[in-house]
């Protein structure tokens, strides 16, 4: 396993709330340094880029703030880019998930440099394929995947050498529970893949991870983009966009375990941890511990 490289990004540029900007120092705190080497891995922390602060401005033309998501978004796609460019397997501590957009536009790159087939899994709440004429908001979380399958401002379709930077069949969305009404449209226009949480509370969260998981190969480079808010609110209340009826823990504990088991993860997000809405930094806890489950951390007795 490569060495981790912690990119910080501390931004809420593209959220609803503010306070996504503390998440990287949270997961610092809860110590997601130490548990990663604590597991043998070797770790460097970068420590945070940065960008503009957030002006709190109401939507022009349908984004709010795309000027600034543009510059964050440029500074998170140089610096995974180098990261993968030196060996290093990147880990992205947001900041909201408008970050998504440059974190996976600098891997779709890097892979195509490489011939490495991509795959992406983005857990989350929300489906994030907004579109300046469809938000409600105006927030640009809502919006990372349209821009990556090349549905968008140009400032955001074009952050990498590619657009689109990615085709809708290589993202699985794992989660999601909160779609806005044209939003749902376009996702079906699109034919994205997702496993909804109706879809996981009928064939349950380990035959919807295998289904998710079916076409790995050793060629593949699986990037895991995981929103907090994928999580139950009832074990992860620090974030600005709870949605009720997530996965419980031993449901996330064992999507995360079924990710280790494919040793093909190769990037990471954690997005919208947001420590203005948490408990004593008990979601940041959480995150971390089930990132160690990410990076091989197991239950499994069996040997
Ligand atoms: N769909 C809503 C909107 O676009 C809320 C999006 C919230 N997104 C996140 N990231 N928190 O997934 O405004
Ligand atoms: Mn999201
Ligand atoms: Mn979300
Ligand atoms: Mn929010």
């Amino acid at each position: 396993m490569s060495m981790i490289r912690l990119i910080g990004a501390p931004t809420d540029i593209g959220a609803g709330h503010r306070g996504a900007s503390m998440g990287p120092e949270a997961l610092r705190v809860a110590g997601i340094v130490e548990a990663l080497r604590d597991r043998g891995m070797a770790v460097e922390d970068l420590g945070n880029l940065s960008g503009p602060m957030n002006p709190w401005k109401p939507p022009v033309n349908g984004y709010r703030h795309l000027p600034q998501v543009v510059e964050w978004n440029r500074a998170v796609y140089n610096a995974v880019r180098e990261a993968l460019g030196e060996a290093r397997l990147p880990v992205l501590l947001g900041g909201d998930h408008c970050l998504g957009l440059g974190s996976i536009a600098a891997v779709a790159d890097h892979c195509r440099l490489h011939g490495k087939k991509l795959l992406i899994l983005w857990l989350d709440a929300h489906a994030d394929f907004n579109t300046n004429q469809i938000t409600p908001s105006g927030n640009v979380h809502g919006m990372p995947v349209a821009c990556l399958c090349g549905i968008g401002p140009p400032e955001l379709t074009q952050i990498g050498d590619h657009c689109p930077a990615i085709q809708p069949e290589q993202i699985r969305q794992i989660g999601i529970r909160s779609v806005d009404a044209g939003e749902k449209r376009l996702v079906h226009e699109m034919k994205l893949d997702i496993y909804d949480m109706r879809y996981i509370d009928e064939i349950g969260i380990k035959r919807a991870m295998e289904e998710a998981l079916s076409d790995l190969d050793d060629n593949t480079h699986l990037h895991v983009s995981f929103d907090v808010d994928f999580l139950d609110p009832e074990i992860a209340p620090g974030v600005g966009t709870t949605v009720p009826g997530g996965p419980n823990y031993r449901e996330a504990q064992l999507v995360m375990e079924m990710i280790a088991d494919t040793n093909r993860m190769a990037s990471l997000d954690i997005v919208e941890l947001n420590p203005a809405y948490d408990d004593h930094n008990r979601t940041a806890r959480l995150a971390v511990d089930l990132v160690e489950s990410l990076f091989g951390k197991s239950t499994l007795m069996r040997l």
